[in-house]
């Protein structure tokens, strides 16, 4: 039987890388996102591999996810893995200078798409029973703070927490839960973030060496294609040239 991978925000970056490499391990695709000309890229670029099946989806609207999961064709249907990628940060300027609605659209994108998706697949993951996954895209935002992180780092952050309380809530079901949580790594994510500012986007990683979409696809594989009895519970990635920046203080 086909083991399928339900893939949200797999237009670009992590979950595109994703989807290609479930599919050379000969894994069904269910590819989600909002640019349907993406997903029909992808399609075309997959069918044939692999059973592939798309749908655009804004994962802030937990009726379509709903829809979406119900209408699922066999064999997409019998789910093994959901990766809950779909994320963005905006608004890298310091909190008081952030327009509200910049949060909220962090807020509904992070926290509650990611808690539609996960509502709404985990019966099926549940009927998979054990070796099924759910993989949450953290962030190391959501561990440490730094400048600019305000609501986007709050966001991972809830996505840490709300999959080590998954965890014990499935501890008896065999559906297993992993926090994946990658430092800087070279997508369309601050492209997102600064609203279409390419030389901002390219600065940021033309001078370094940052994680590329396909070394993410790579760790959410592994931890998905564990041994059952296996749990990752948080995995935090960073490149090599990344760490830990100093305490900001404020002097005269
Ligand atoms: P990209 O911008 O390249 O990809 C983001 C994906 O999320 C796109 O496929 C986009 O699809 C999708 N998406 C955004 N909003 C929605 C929505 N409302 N509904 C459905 N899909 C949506 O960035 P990354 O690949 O880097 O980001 C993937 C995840 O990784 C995010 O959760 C991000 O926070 C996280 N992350 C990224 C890091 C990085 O440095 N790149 C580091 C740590 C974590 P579409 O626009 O077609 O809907
Ligand atoms: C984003 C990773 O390093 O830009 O999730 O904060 S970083």
């Amino acid at each position: 039987m086909t083991k399928v991978v339900f893939i949200t925000g797999a237009t670009s970056g992590f979950g595109r890388a994703t989807a290609r490499r479930f599919a050379e391990a000969g894994w069904g695709l269910v590819l989600s996102g909002r640019r349907q000309e993406r997903l029909d890229e992808l399609k075309a670029e997959l069918d044939g591999k692999v059973p592939v099946h798309i749908a655009t989806l804004d994962v802030r609207d937990a009726t379509a996810v709903q829809a979406l999961v119900d209408s699922l064709p066999a064999p997409f249907d019998k789910i093994r893995a959901l990766i809950n990628n779909a994320g963005l940060a905006l608004a890298p300027e310091a909190a008081q200078k952030v327009a509200l609605q910049d949060w909220h659209t962090m807020i509904d994108t992070n926290i509650t798409g990611l808690v539609n998706v996960t509502h709404a697949v985990l019966p099926k993951l549940l009927e998979t029973g054990k070796g099924a996954s759910i993989v949450n895209i953290g962030s190391v935002a959501g561990e440490w703070p730094y400048p600019g992180g305000h609501v986007y780092g709050a966001s991972k952050a809830f996505v840490k927490q709300f999959s080590f309380n998954l965890r014990c809530d499935l501890v008896s079901t065999g559906v297993r839960v992993t926090d994946i949580a990658p430092g800087m790594a070279e997508t369309e994510f601050t492209l997102v973030r600064t609203k279409g500012n390419q030389a901002a986007s390219d600065a940021l990683y033309s001078t370094t060496t940052p994680l590329s979409a396909e070394d993410i696809a790579e760790q959410i594989f592994y931890v998905a294609t564990l041994p059952d009895h296996i749990n990752i519970n948080r995995l935090e990635i960073m490149p090599s040239r990344q760490a830990w920046g100093p305490f900001a203080v404020d002097r005269d």
